[in-house]
């Protein structure tokens, strides 16, 4: 988007009347785009906690708007009725649930409602590391995503403009993966590693319609929001379709959530779940992040770190180094469930979630 900036916008009555009218209604103005893990997330949260809301898909038509609101270049973005304004997923629906809290997202017993956080933390920042390699990777899904991406954004373009932008947003995202960590030495861990977590998914999903049982969890909404995107690249999508019809099934439900029980015990989730924390999040994931957090706190340009028997070399990211404090806090919460120490310690989380890992 930022590369397209100085494209037509387009502002007047109609813009300003809905913002009046929003106000009014109390509607939540919620910026985004389709093809955003992040901004779906958003979307899914506010229609299952039927917060009023207006999608407003980011495009050309509205970019002054979303600058004159916006503190970073990013969605989703959040307008609420009393024009506060809010930036980043997972703070954003923090904020909502604080004002919404029924029907909450959080699991009563402390044990599921922790391991619902680290699996949304774990959704958005490894589930993204699945998403945006398979995006970028292949021809076929830097087609489809570069055409869509243009699409949206630049709405009132001709046919020949509109490729011309695709062609340089392709360009732009396809130099972009070593971002998430995405390179030749890394591309084959990236796939095993969705193909592994699906397969664990497709298990648990089996026997329950959310991650938690017969309710959406804060889990559901951030590893939904990545798997949901990688939906719609070609392959990704068929492997989706080919090995996992209850995700499929539950990717569709969180499109428009809606409760169709209560949360599971934890012992009836366990024997599927944990599975899931031990060979994603014990294993990749939280020695990733601790990997990730040193490298920055030594300001390093790269880090090479071993995980999943081999090497791993990126460039360390920046806002997961924060979200991971974040997690951390959560963790110090909570620390003292004995069930929690239990589970997180027989999956490998535990080293990873105190202070000085
Ligand atoms: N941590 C943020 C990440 C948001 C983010 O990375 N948004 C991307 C789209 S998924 C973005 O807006 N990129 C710049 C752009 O599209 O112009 C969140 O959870 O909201």
């Amino acid at each position: 988007m930022q590369a397209l900036t100085g494209a037509p916008t387009r502002r007047g009555a109609d813009e300003e009347g809905y913002r009046t009218m929003s106000t009014e209604q109390n509607i939540h103005q919620v910026f985004g785009a389709e093809l955003s893990p992040y901004s779906v997330k958003v979307r899914s949260y506010c229609r299952y906690k039927g917060i009023p809301h207006e999608w407003i898909v980011r495009s050309s038509r509205n970019e002054e708007d979303f600058r004159r609101h916006a503190k970073l270049p990013l969605v989703p973005l959040v307008v609420c009725p009393d024009g506060q304004v809010l930036q980043d997923s997972t703070p954003i629906i923090e904020a909502l649930e604080a004002r919404y809290p029924e029907p909450s997202i959080h699991p009563d017993e402390p044990v599921a409602r922790f391991v619902s956080e680290l699996l949304e933390e774990f959704g958005d920042e490894w589930g993204n590391k699945w998403m945006f390699h398979y995006r970028w990777a292949r021809e076929a899904d830097q087609l489809s995503a570069a055409a869509r991406l243009a699409a949206a954004m630049m709405p009132d373009v001709d046919a020949p403009t509109r490729e011309t932008i695709a062609a340089s947003i392709r360009e732009r995202m396809v130099g972009r993966v070593w971002f998430v960590g995405s390179s030749p030495e890394t591309a084959a861990r990236i796939e095993q590693s969705f193909a592994d977590g699906l397969a664990l998914l497709e298990t648990h999903l089996a026997t329950q319609p959310y991650l938690f049982g017969g309710r959406p969890a804060f889990a559901d909404f951030g590893l939904w929001g990545q798997i949901y995107n990688a939906w719609t690249d070609p392959t990704p999508r068929e492997i989706i379709e080919g090995a996992a019809p209850h995700t499929l099934a539950w990717i569709r439900r969180m499109l428009e959530p809606s409760a169709l029980g209560a949360f599971e015990s934890w012992a009836t989730l366990e024997p599927t779940l944990l599975p899931l924390l031990e060979q994603q999040v014990g294993r990749l994931f939280l020695p990733w992040s601790a990997a990730n957090a040193r490298a920055l706190a030594a300001a390093e340009q790269e880090f090479t770190t071993p995980l999943g028997g081999q090497s791993w070399t990126q460039k360390p990211q920046k806002y997961h180094a924060r979200s991971l404090a974040a997690l951390k806090i959560k963790f110090k919460q909570v620390r003292s469930d004995a069930t929690l120490q239990r589970v997180l310690q027989s999956s490998d989380c535990l080293r990873w979630l105190h202070d000085d890992a």
